[in-house]
């Protein structure tokens, strides 16, 4: 991919145009913000968005059969338009339930984005150690299990173990994907993964909680009892009830992660925002969250850079 084919916000096809070829958004489908600002807050030098997906386009790269929604495309182009836009320069593109194990748009992506971009699969059991090196070779570097039941169907513990023992020979990790109230039955599961392990989005949990109650004690608990898990600090918009643009009531979730385990924390926009309503939020806004959470310009550079260097751009 050229200069020439970065679509950034503000250029005119910027905007979502819907789903491509036999694919038709759904109805309710919320496109990415049609013109985010310029964050106040500059990412330091070598910045990762660490959580982001892409999407088709559905013309060059179908939705899976299985998916429980149909996006609007947002292609590899308009991510790294995003990435300049924003002042990042690397990415870390995790796999959307709305492509399946078809991990072929993510692994194009990673393809052509010259070193600067790395990714989270999704694989299946049938997996081949051949499709496993081949991801590997794209840049790869993880496999997602969703345990978000509104995203995807149930996958045996067995399963997936069987799976992260395979991945964890390519050194590879696993994210995991649940809501706060599954914690308490999937404890013991997430401590017997044998590979570094991240958590999406704090684990999702519930804001109108205290973030020193049992809930997130509990959470806070799990990685306190196992140095592998790490957590990302991201989705402030869909966690939020107080809303933009300073989702205040996160603030005090994130900000206890980063300050207990500054070595294990990751951040990513998550462009373009599945599922999320009733508002997309502004990217913009989004960046501007990290120095609340991230009070300093050293744990911005741990955050922001040290850390996914560390566990995505090593080799
Ligand atoms: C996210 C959120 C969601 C969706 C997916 O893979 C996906 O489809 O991750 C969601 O709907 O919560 O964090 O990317």
């Amino acid at each position: 991919m050229t200069a020439a084919d970065i679509i950034r916000p503000g250029d005119a096809t910027w905007p979502a145009s819907g789903a491509s070829g036999p694919f038709t958004m759904d109805r309710d489908w919320l496109p990415f913000h049609p013109a985010p600002r310029k964050p106040q807050f500059a990412p330091p030098r070598g910045a990762v968005d660490a959580h982001c997906h892409v999407f088709g386009p559905g013309a060059q790269f179908p939705y899976a059969p299985e998916r429980k929604y149909t996006p609007c495309d947002a292609p590899q182009s308009k991510l790294w338009g995003l990435r300049d836009y924003l002042g990042f320069e690397r990415n870390v593109i995790v796999q959307a339930t709305c492509h399946g194990a078809d991990n072929r748009a993510l692994a194009a992506a990673l393809r052509s984005a010259d070193g600067r971009a790395r990714g989270v699969a999704t694989v299946a059991a049938g997996v081949s150690d051949r499709q496993l090196t081949e991801l590997d070779a794209a840049g790869v570097r993880g496999v997602r299990f969703n345990f978000v039941k509104r995203l995807v169907d149930t996958t045996p513990r067995e399963v997936l173990l069987a799976i992260a023992r395979r991945v964890a020979r390519l050194s590879w990790h696993v994210v995991i994907y649940f809501e706060a109230a599954e914690l308490p039955e999937l404890y013991d599961f997430f401590a017997s993964l044998p590979t570094t392990v991240v958590v999406d989005h704090m684990g999702r949990p519930d804001v109108t909680k205290s973030a020193e109650g049992p809930e997130f004690e509990l959470f806070v608990n799990l990685m306190r009892e196992h140095p592998n898990i790490w957590s990302k600090v991201s989705c402030a918009d869909r966690l939020s009830r107080s809303g933009p643009p300073d989702y205040a009531d996160v603030v005090p979730f994130a900000r206890r992660i980063v300050a207990s385990f500054p070595e294990r924390v990751l951040w990513g926009t998550d462009w373009p925002h599945p599922n999320l309503k009733p508002r997309m939020p502004d990217d913009g806004d989004l960046v501007d969250f990290i120095p609340k959470i991230a009070t300093t310009a050293a744990l911005q550079r741990q955050l922001l850079v040290d850390n996914p260097m560390r566990l995505y751009f090593r080799r």
